[in-house]
């Protein structure tokens, strides 16, 4: 099969490879100049996810996979591109729950840009915009039309709000005269997980939603070709929601385990034994606290879903204030520590949003150095995975009075105490994710405070 996959980024670049790994063949379009410059010299644009290279640079070389600027003719169309929030809605509690997402929002259209510094949380809104950003795939749609002929399939991949497919793509493609029975237009959502990407693609389970059932099965058999786990058909508008809902699922998920580690706090007691002992339940499985959620899927799905269904969902905007109030908490923390102990100078361990991946996105960890920066603090970030922040350890933590631990890189839980203790100015350790050995920097002199372990504020080894 000719195959035509266009968005080379996170999630269609390897859905390119492994199609054509799977004897397609297959063009990659991107808009972006610089990454078909790259791929066209076979190098490989994105080098973080594990296995991605070795496959990338088999079917660049192969010639199964071709890369253009611009759509060709193909059997299949695969679109997998961008659908941001206009912004990131941050929904800060002491705003109230739905901060610009009120009653008085319902049927109108609403758009975000969130506020940086000390009033960041609440939502300004303009009315005349959506809140869902969906002009990229607006645009992979009308490039798709001048290439399109009868029967070809239409997947998007994009993470949309419920109906996309169908009162938006499909209207695109009608006005050009494709017409459902003339084209096979599907929603078959991405759900890999960056870091295992490759790894997820093959091996989960796939939905695919199809404006026809036709269109499904062709869809079905398409991803076939390189995907282990089932494959599973509806109709699209189904399977848009589905995506949302696993998103957001572990959205309120999270959220539960950051309420309860405020809970915790409160009441003395740890609650990471608390989570792992309830998770001994055969149906309990409590995920775990942290300084937030970041990253460009879980804090902007469940909002798919809140400007859709406004009134619906307080839940789901409960748990997105919940998630969002921990970079405060976790700010309250710091400045509390460190106005009864006198400590000026915080190094920041961690910018990305989750551990192992070099990702900044929504992370928690900027807002949390913006607002201590704003408090007065000096803040220094390091991440091993970041460039910008990729300093040696030793330098960046030479001289601070605290260390404030914000993802949980491996490299981080291997640090050795002892040798952080030979250069820090003052002893002080802040652990939100909960992933040190809290004895083990005790034992060396530092007051180790962990985010959700009430028993005892810190723990000091004599
Ligand atoms: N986090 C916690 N506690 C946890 C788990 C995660 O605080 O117990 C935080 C992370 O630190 C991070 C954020 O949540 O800041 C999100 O990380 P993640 O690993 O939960 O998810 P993502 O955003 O990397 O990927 C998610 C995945 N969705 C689900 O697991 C339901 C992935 O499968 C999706 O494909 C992806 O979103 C997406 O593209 O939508």
């Amino acid at each position: 099969m000719r195959i035509c996959v266009v968005g080379l980024g996170y999630i269609g670049f390897p859905t390119a490879c492994l199609l054509a790994k799977a004897g397609h063949e297959v063009v990659g379009v991107d808009t972006s100049y610089a990454v078909i410059e790259q791929l066209r010299n076979r190098r490989v644009h994105i080098t973080e996810e594990p296995g991605l290279g070795e496959i990338a640079q088999f079917v660049l070389d192969s010639g199964a996979l071709t890369v253009s600027q611009v759509p060709v003719e193909a059997d299949a169309h695969i679109i997998c591109v961008p659908t941001p929030l206009r912004a990131v809605p941050s929904m800060n509690l002491r705003n109230g729950p739905i901060a610009g997402l009120g009653s008085d929002a319902v049927g109108t259209e609403v758009a975000a840009t969130r506020e940086h510094g000390r009033d960041a949380g609440t939502l300004k809104h303009d009315v005349t915009r959506p809140l869902v950003d969906l002009s990229y795939v607006e645009a992979a749609v009308h490039s798709i039309v001048p290439v399109l002929r009868a029967d070809n399939l239409v997947i998007l991949e994009s993470t949309v709000p419920p109906g996309t497919t169908e009162q938006v793509v499909l209207p695109i493609l009608e006005s050009n005269g494709w017409t459902r029975d003339k084209i096979l237009l599907v929603h078959a959502p991405e759900r890999v997980i960056p870091g295992a990407i490759l790894r997820e693609m093959v091996e989960n389970d796939r939905i695919v939603g199809g404006l026809t059932p036709e269109a499904a099965e062709a869809a079905r058999e398409l991803y076939a070709s390189f995907v282990q786990g089932r494959i599973l058909t509806t109709d699209a508008t189904t399977a848009e929601f589905v995506k949302l809902i696993e998103n957001t699922y572990r959205d309120v998920n999270i959220a539960l385990a950051n309420e309860l580690a405020r809970i915790a706090d409160y009441l003395g007691i740890d609650v990471q034994e608390s989570i792992s002992l309830a998770n001994r339940h055969p149906r309990v499985n409590i995920l775990s606290p942290g300084p937030g959620v970041g990253g460009h899927c879980i804090p902007v799905d469940p909002n798919f879903l809140i400007e859709r269904a406004p009134n619906l969902t307080r839940l789901i905007q409960v748990a997105r204030s919940e998630n969002d109030a921990m970079r405060d908490y976790v700010v309250s923390i710091v400045d509390e520590l460190s106005k009864k102990e006198k400590l000026r100078r915080w190094t920041l361990l961690g910018a990305a949003y989750k551990a192992n991946v070099s990702d900044e996105r929504n992370s928690p960890s900027l807002y949390i150095a913006d607002r201590l920066t704003s408090l007065g603090y000096s803040v220094v970030i390091h991440d091993p995975f970041i460039e910008r922040f990729n300093r040696p350890l030793e330098e960046v933590v030479t001289e601070a009075d605290g260390l404030l631990l914000l993802t949980d890189h491996s490299v981080y839980r291997n640090l050795d105490p002892q040798e952080i203790a030979n250069v820090v100015s003052k002893r002080f350790i802040v652990d939100t994710r909960l992933s040190l050995d809290p004895r083990a920097w005790a034992s060396q002199g530092f007051v180790v405070r962990r985010v959700g372990d009430g028993r005892g504020a810190a723990l000091v080894v004599s």
